[in-house]
């Protein structure tokens, strides 16, 4: 019996960061399913946990927060994890913070907006999105890319130094999510590919496959039917993206 208990949809980013921490890490939680598809998000049940319906989010007995690095720093704090996921070391720590707040506007918002265009609009709208809405995104990708490699990866094995970190597992989310729906990361990049390698390894290949399996299933929910509440709601959301 534990009194954490997770909401988690695997088809999220930031959900499997957290998935994927607390199961290397031993740390033992109840997995509640909050199926974005299915608009479980918009439950009564659910906004008591998280006002703002988003997943992943954490309840601790009576306390609740959401933001995936908040609940990855909260998880590592509580449970004690080995250093290395997250330094006591002033600038080792300070690396990993850098990358948490550089995947902001970085890796999230650039990867997200090629599963919004590829999954998404046909899930929404009915139709594929044009390739001229994709190739920028895709341009922005890239450049994403090369930057985490030539700035982050440069003359160290993880994106914070010698040993895996919290970084690297919010990071390797966010590049897999494009890559679901068949956009390449890896492919002309043997530095991010070895890197990918070494956080296969580092967290076993069986949680990497387990997390991910969901997501990369994500081009067979095509015609998935979206509650007309959800669509409606998300909507906006695609436009924006297409714009
Ligand atoms: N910054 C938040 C983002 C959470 C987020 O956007 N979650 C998405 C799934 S990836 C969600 O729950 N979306 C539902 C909605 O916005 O309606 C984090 O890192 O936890």
């Amino acid at each position: 019996m534990t009194d954490l208990t997770l909401y988690l949809d695997l088809l999220s980013q930031p959900c499997r960061s957290v998935y994927i921490f607390a199961k290397a890490n031993n740390i033992p939680f109840n997995n509640h399913q909050v199926r974005l598809f299915k608009g479980e998000h918009l439950s009564e049940e659910f906004g008591k946990v998280n006002p703002f319906r988003k997943v992943p989010s954490l309840k601790d007995g009576d306390f609740t927060m959401a933001e995936s690095t908040a609940i990855l720093l909260y998880l590592a704090n509580k449970y004690k994890t080995p250093d290395h996921w997250y330094p006591a070391d002033l600038q080792k720590r300070a690396r990993v913070d850098e990358y948490l707040a550089w995947q902001h506007t970085n890796t999230r918002p650039h990867g997200s907006k090629l599963f919004w265009i590829k999954v998404m609009t046909p899930l929404i709208l009915g139709y594929e999105a044009e390739p001229e809405k994709l190739e920028p995104v895709v341009t922005e990708f890239n450049n994403t890319l090369t930057a985490l490699e030539e700035q982050f990866l440069r003359g160290k094995p993880f994106v914070a130094g010698d040993e895996i970190s919290i970084a690297d597992l919010v990071a390797i989310v966010e590049i897999m999510q494009p890559v679901a729906c068949g956009i390449e990361a890896f492919e002309n990049k043997p530095n991010l590919a070895a890197w990918k390698k070494r956080v296969e390894d580092a967290i076993g290949a069986e949680l990497f496959k387990e997390a991910h399996e969901n997501v990369l299933r994500v081009k067979e929910m095509q015609n998935m039917p979206l509650p007309p509440e959800l669509k409606e709601r998300l909507k906006g959301r695609l436009l924006q993206f297409l714009r």
